[in-house]
């Protein structure tokens, strides 16, 4: 009765300046999450620091660094068939523009893949996850600055070719389209928010998107069978009445989002954005090779993230404000939303994986989608702590039976990751309490705690799923 194909890569995924922690250690450089102590909430109010500052739980994050072969156990005995992090860049480029690459960085992925690789798990990695060296940030602005790209070449083509025969799976910019809402976070660029153009975010979004399109050929020269996908924030917009006007904002809205996959899939810039360019004249500065790379260097899939999804009107009448992370828009009154006020709306998971493969007809990878909630750890009967997180897997399965519909209705879809497969800090809120995972992490906000892990009830129901390929989900 399963939908889910017989290969289905099921897993979870992180993010290296989420989990790792030791953000000092073994010659790595600072990101630009280490200056961040309060994450993108706190980006928007400015505060990024000089240094890394200890109230900024990222930098010791759950110990992953030191603790991976443990979680990757856990992982293997879910039944992971793959696993999403990303690199550290400044653990291989501690200053993000060296030549020569820091060794010790090196040999912690290889361990880490090799890890994986034992226990047959496909290591799904993103090149880029919001964690632009320092270095760059402070010397050349970020990805304002067209230098970006070979620094990021030279760090992909450095990766590619050390993990050439272990990573077959790549992600070139984690949500690229977010640089637009989050510019330090997502673009390195220190100068602030405030003060940039749009021209300034487009330039940068031009660089990044040369630098995904320049990577993505150079992984298809460097390593065999390999797929490369471009990354979006899967914001999914619905009008808020059956208003023309709100019909046409939402389309206009849904293109800060499709933007991206138009040009890393269609290898240019649709007429669209041209035209937008020339109303608000706004000029990006472009190589003459810079259409012909593009052009040539279109994506193999296409993954995204998927939480939930907002309303737009032209005259909202007086309808609430909501979003995830990077996302502003209305409440739609037929959907309950989290705690942190995301909206749970499992279909608009098939309707996205539709609008997607419809559009593109290029295979989709979920590479996030999950519920972040505050769990309250207990003692089972056998002493040992655990969590009954049945709002987790009431969100989870709701998702996966989407996926599953859509993958009826003809939409190709390489796997499923849910996102923070194991208690990390959170990305917007630099949060402990916030928590994904099917396994829980003793770690608090204020710093306490054992780091000790323990499995949660999704625990066992994910690792079902996975071994029955979805059988077990709950259709009612
Ligand atoms: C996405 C990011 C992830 C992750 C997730 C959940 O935007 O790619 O890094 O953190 O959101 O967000 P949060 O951690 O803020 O709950």
């Amino acid at each position: 009765m399963s939908k889910f194909p017989k290969d289905f890569l099921w897993g979870g995924a992180v993010a290296a300046n989420q989990c790792e922690g030791a953000y000092n250690v073994d010659g790595k450089g600072w990101s630009v999450q280490d200056l961040l102590p309060k994450g993108i909430a706190g980006e928007r109010k400015g505060i990024i620091t000089e240094e890394p500052t200890m109230d900024n739980l990222k930098l010791e994050g759950i110990d992953f660094y030191h603790r991976y072969k443990e979680d990757i156990r856990l992982f293997a005995e879910m039944g992971f068939k793959v696993f999403r992090t990303s690199i550290a860049w400044s653990r291989i480029f501690p200053e993000g523009d060296e030549v020569e690459p820091n060794e010790k960085g090196l040999q912690f992925y290889d361990d880490l893949f090799d890890e994986c690789l034992k226990y047959g798990i496909q290591p799904l990695v993103t090149l880029s996850h919001y964690e632009t060296p320092y270095g760059l940030a402070k010397k050349y602005d970020g990805w304002r600055s067209r230098k970006l790209i070979d620094c990021y070449l030279h760090y992909c083509r450095t990766v590619f070719t050390r993990y050439k025969d272990k990573v077959k799976y790549w992600l070139t910019f984690n949500e690229i389209n977010s640089l637009i809402h989050a510019p330090f976070t997502s673009g390195g660029i220190l100068t602030p928010a405030g003060e940039l153009t749009e021209e300034d975010l487009y330039q940068a979004i031009h660089h990044e998107l040369v630098a995904s399109a320049l990577a993505t050929k150079a992984a298809h020269e460097i390593i065999p069978d390999v797929k490369v996908g471009c990354m979006i924030l899967g914001v999914t917009i619905y009008p808020l009445t059956p208003n023309p006007d709100d019909v046409i904002k939402t389309m206009l809205h849904d293109r800060d989002t499709l933007l991206f996959a138009d040009i890393h899939a269609r290898g240019k810039y649709p007429t669209y954005i041209k035209n937008y360019f020339a109303e608000h004249d706004i000029h990006i500065q472009m190589e003459p090779e810079d259409e012909r790379i593009l052009a040539e260097n279109t994506v193999d899939f296409i993954s995204f993230s998927y939480y939930s999804s907002i309303c737009d009107a032209k005259n909202p009448n007086g309808a609430k404000e909501t979003g995830g992370n990077l996302s502003r828009g209305y409440v739609n009154p037929y959907v309950k939303a989290t705690d942190w006020g995301w909206q749970i709306d499992p279909q608009g998971l098939r309707y996205t994986l539709n609008k997607l493969y419809d559009r593109y007809q290029l295979p989709l990878f979920i590479v996030e989608n999950g519920l972040g909630a505050v769990d309250e750890p207990v003692q089972g009967a056998d002493g040992e702590w655990t969590v009954e997180d049945d709002y987790r897997i009431a969100y989870l399965n709701a998702h996966l039976v989407e996926a599953e519909k859509a993958i009826a209705d003809g939409v190709e879809l390489l796997g499923y990751t849910s996102w923070g497969c194991i208690d990390l800090v959170s990305a917007s809120t630099a949060e402990m309490r916030k928590r994904y995972g099917y396994i829980y992490v003793d770690r608090n906000d204020d710093g306490t705690g054992t780091l000790n892990r323990y499995k949660k009830k999704s625990f066992y129901w994910y690792k079902q799923v996975i071994e029955t390929n979805g059988e077990s989900l709950d259709r009612e």
